[in-house]
């Protein structure tokens, strides 16, 4: 067996976005694109020589060819050893945990996370750091500044190695350890929450219905929730990960976790719904009858974290992304701790968690965390829940209600614009970043414009800067519109709209939102004009 150097071209767009690179998987499976983009991680990190990498997957379609690849590229750049999940599945977060307790020097995982999966759909690589967190931008740029220098790869000819075997082989000198998916991020769990208060509470006849969504957390939500905390037997669905996601689209979120929304409005609902995305970082959470938004779900989680063991000692600070709603800022100035408002991107949060200086972290995309590993992470949310309601005896919608009297609420939508033309929602963008200028003192549906820009990041630990992360009109009255593009779509441009009104209450705290939220969803068209520059009128999703 011998590591050979395989020559190779600069292959266009392998540029990572909001979280690693993503394409259509037959992209990544044409000619050296997987390989390009590997040796463009390895060279981006100085090399894999001598170094130990996590390696695993959610499971969607071309998921286990890409591992062996990636193991015999490994191995080709002289890496001492690689810790692979069994039949390379991995969830993102159990990844992360990992890279951490194995102190490894990173890990790469492979997932398109909530896009579908299959041979005509999504397929996505991302590195992650030592600290187990997204690598940050500097280093996702040196990856892009390799990848367009590209001349050679390096690959080891020896044979797959047997990923379904639990145990240690060797690839051409380099060891492959094989290790059960799930069992190291269960126990992480059981330290950090009140696993005998969740036994209780379903021993007493407590419903939960868990949607896997046939990705990657079926696994694990089995393991934990039903063998270790005796949910009922069936309490998690779509529980076994398929290549194509079964035809599901794992975005847990009420327009792509229909199903789970139809049985928590049903008339049998349980007392519990909830949803993981494909690669196990993202959850949605619905009570009987009521779902409950991201934002307001990381203000309750901060609110009642106190209630985990893990968390007993209270929470050092939070942290959120700009577009994500200030609920958590309310909850913050209440137990007298930091908020930090970030770009969009789990990686922005990852110098905040090592610095201490943060503890609990959420983003409106159905994405919540803390200093456990260094990703969000889906199961964790679902846990600390059942933690709370365990705790506190009361159910989501109780529990919501009185979170809203005590804290006012920040009503809070997010429409998407789908696949729109690259070049017009650019342009759109730009026209209105041009007429911030002449924005603030201006009315717009009834509301007075208080000012208006272009988000601009300093991070508060390393004091690098970033900009261009998202437009805001700001009002008068504490409303808020942000735009952005995705950094995570793989086709054409999707449009984000963020939309988001406080009100204090006590009155006018059971609104619906769309209702609650309809002048500044008047104000966001008129102002950008999406319209006239996408020719869409209406969301394709509503969060
Ligand atoms: C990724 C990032 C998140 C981000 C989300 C949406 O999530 O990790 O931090 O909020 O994308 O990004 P965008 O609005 O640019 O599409 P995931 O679950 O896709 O890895």
């Amino acid at each position: 067996m011998t590591a050979l150097t395989i020559a190779t071209r600069p292959i266009d767009g392998q540029k990572p976005g909001t979280s690693g690179l993503r394409k259509k998987t037959p992209v990544f499976m044409g000619a050296h694109y997987l390989e390009n983009f590997v040796q463009s991680i390895f060279d981006a990190i100085g090399g894999a020589e001598g170094k130990t990498f996590v390696l695993g997957g959610d499971g969607r379609y071309f998921n286990g060819r890409a591992a062996q690849i990636i193991l015999r590229m490994a191995a080709g750049n002289g890496a001492a050893k690689v810790i692979v999940g069994q039949n390379a599945i991995l969830s993102t977060p159990a990844a992360s945990h990992l890279i951490r307790l194995n102190k490894t020097d990173g890990g790469i995982i492979l997932s398109a996370s909530h896009n579908p999966g299959g041979p005509e759909a999504d397929f996505g690589v991302k590195f992650n750091m030592p600290n187990g967190g997204p690598a940050p931008e500097a280093v996702t740029e040196a990856m892009f500044r390799h990848s367009v220098d590209i001349t050679r790869y390096r690959i080891s000819d020896a044979p797959d190695v047997d990923l379904a075997r639990i145990g240690t082989a060797t690839l051409d000198g380099m060891a492959v350890e094989v290790v059960d998916s799930v069992a190291d991020y269960a126990a992480l769990m059981e330290s950090l929450f009140d696993f005998p208060a969740i036994r209780d509470m379903f021993a007493a006849g407590f419903r939960m219905r868990f949607d896997a969504m046939c990705a990657v957390t079926g696994p694990y939500a089995r393991e934990i929730l039903e063998n270790r905390l005796g949910a009922a037997p069936g309490t998690v669905v779509h529980a076994t990960p398929l290549p194509d996601f079964g035809g599901m689209h794992p975005d847990p979120n009420p327009t792509w976790a229909h199903e789970l929304m139809a049985e928590m409005t049903g008339p049998e609902a349980p007392d519990f719904g909830a949803a993981s995305d494909g690669d196990g970082d993202r959850n949605m959470v619905v009570g009987r009858g009521l779902y409950v938004s991201p934002s307001d779900s990381l203000a309750v989680l901060a609110a009642n974290a106190h209630l985990a063991p893990g968390y007993a000692r209270g929470l050092a600070g939070v942290a959120r992304s700009m577009p994500t709603s200030a609920a958590v800022d309310r909850v913050a100035r209440a137990l007298g701790i930091d908020a930090y408002e970030t770009p969009t991107g789990w990686k922005f949060f990852g110098n905040l968690l090592d610095a201490g200086r943060a503890t609990l972290c959420g983003e409106e995309s159905f994405g919540t965390g803390s200093d456990h590993v260094r990703e969000k992470d889906g199961l964790w949310a679902v846990l600390l829940w059942l933690n709370i309601l365990a705790r506190r005896r009361q159910s989501v919608a109780e529990i919501m209600a009185e979170h809203f009297a005590r804290f006012g609420r920040n009503y809070y939508s997010r429409h998407d614009f789908e696949a729109i033309e690259t070049a017009a929602a650019e342009t759109m963008m730009a026209a209105l970043r041009m007429s911030f200028p002449r924005l603030p003192g201006r009315i717009v549906a009834g509301m007075e414009i208080a000012a208006a820009d272009d988000f601009s990041f300093t991070d508060p630990v390393d004091g690098s800067v970033s900009r261009g992360q998202g437009l805001r009109i700001l009002f008068a009255n504490g409303a808020r519109i942000v735009m952005r593009l995705s950094g995570t779509g793989t086709e054409g441009a999707t449009l984000r709209l963020y939309l988001e009104r406080y009100a204090p209450g006590p009155e006018g705290l059971d609104l619906d939102p769309q209702q609650a939220l309809a002048p500044v969803i008047q104000a966001a068209h008129a102002l950008a004009r999406i319209e006239a520059y996408t020719g869409r009128s209406t969301p394709d999703v509503i969060t």
